[in-house]
């Protein structure tokens, strides 16, 4: 068997950030050249973007952010768009074409859903996804979000601390690692039908930075319920990893004692680390990482990538000692 490597994926496959902005750009340019303001609207009409006006059920009951954990937002720096969150996707399950993965995505059922937390650990449990939202009501983070492709979003998430889930399980000492599962279902997933990478996509993370609470598991966000297409019912955000480590639809968390092999890891080690922490100083074998595009802004728009994504302060100690160039 074959995997298909990320440089055999032919760049056709990829919406480049510059075509999809061009895209929207000229959508915008059409409805400001109507000579009145319904002209807007009569063009929505006609041309609805995939999934759009179905908006997700608001979450009641959302409950305080500590004020600790909240990202302090500079000025230029404010959410990214609905739309764009929403319609600007990675979710290799369903597309490798980042526009297209609201639409292939909108019927996606997550619910009923179980997420199984077992290995290391004195009390395993499976936890039935709106029961656990009871015991860890989701609150509000905005986060800056940095993909490896050199993009970047601030999202609003709404979710819980997963220390909190941890927690209950009583992870034992020999618990160093924890694994990540998303759902393995072709029927539900068309993409599992191909090669497209090794099914399922697995993530992991250190125990100390699993603890930490800056990460969390993600069942929301703009105060609604999580769109199939961000990782629905719910996903993994790491605010100082690239994108690629936050897991969308987890089944499965596992309490493991070694690095697990990750997805994006056994397909191209050189360019996929198992740390993938966010930094300006280590570039990408085939491109920089020292800048990045915001979406919502113009493609010509440049903005510094900041160290660990601008969360340096609250975990750099994680790393202190480490050699950042070896363990990216
Ligand atoms: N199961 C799964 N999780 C995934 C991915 C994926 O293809 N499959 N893509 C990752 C990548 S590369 C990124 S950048 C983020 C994108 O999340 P978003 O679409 O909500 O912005 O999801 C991550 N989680
Ligand atoms: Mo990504």
């Amino acid at each position: 068997m074959t995997i298909k490597k990320p440089q055999d994926i032919p760049a056709s496959e990829i919406t480049d950030p510059r075509v999809y902005r061009t895209r929207r750009q000229i959508i915008r340019a059409g409805v400001l050249a109507g000579s009145v303001a319904a002209t807007g609207g009569l063009y929505r009409l006609l041309n609805p973007r995939p999934g759009s006006g179905r908006l997700p059920p608001k979450v009641a009951g959302i409950g305080a952010t500590d004020p600790s954990l909240a990202t302090a937002l500079p000025d230029d720096e404010k959410p990214t768009a609905f739309e764009d969150i929403t319609h600007y996707n990675n979710y290799y399950e369903f597309s490798t074409d980042k526009s297209e993965v609201a639409e292939l995505a909108q019927n996606f059922v997550s619910r009923p859903w179980t997420i199984k937390v077992n290995g290391l650990c004195a009390k395993p449990t499976t936890f039935d996804i709106d029961d656990l939202l009871k015991i860890a009501p989701p609150e509000e983070r905005i986060y800056r979000m940095r993909c490896v492709e050199a993009w970047s979003m601030v999202i609003p998430w709404l979710g819980f601390s997963l220390s909190k889930l941890l927690d209950r399980v009583e992870p034992t000492s020999a618990a160093k690692y924890v694994m990540f599962r998303t759902l393995l279902d072709p029927d539900r997933m068309p993409n599992q039908q191909r090669r497209v990478l090794p099914w399922p996509y697995v993530e992991g993370l250190r125990m100390d930075e699993a603890m930490h609470p800056l990460t969390i598991l993600a069942s929301g966000l703009y105060g609604r319920q999580l769109p199939p297409q961000d990782g629905a019912p719910l996903r993994l955000v790491v605010p100082w990893k690239y994108g690629f480590k936050g897991i969308k639809s987890i089944v499965n968390i596992a309490l493991v004692d070694s690095p697990p092999m990750t997805t994006w890891n056994i397909v191209a080690p050189n360019e996929y680390g198992f740390y993938a922490n966010v930094n300006p100083d280590v570039d990408h074998p085939r491109w920089s990482q020292k800048t990045e595009n915001r979406i919502g802004d113009s493609w010509r728009r440049r903005r510094p990538t900041l160290m660990f994504n601008g969360y340096s302060e609250q975990v750099g100690h994680l790393y202190a000692g480490m050699d950042l160039r070896a363990n990216f």
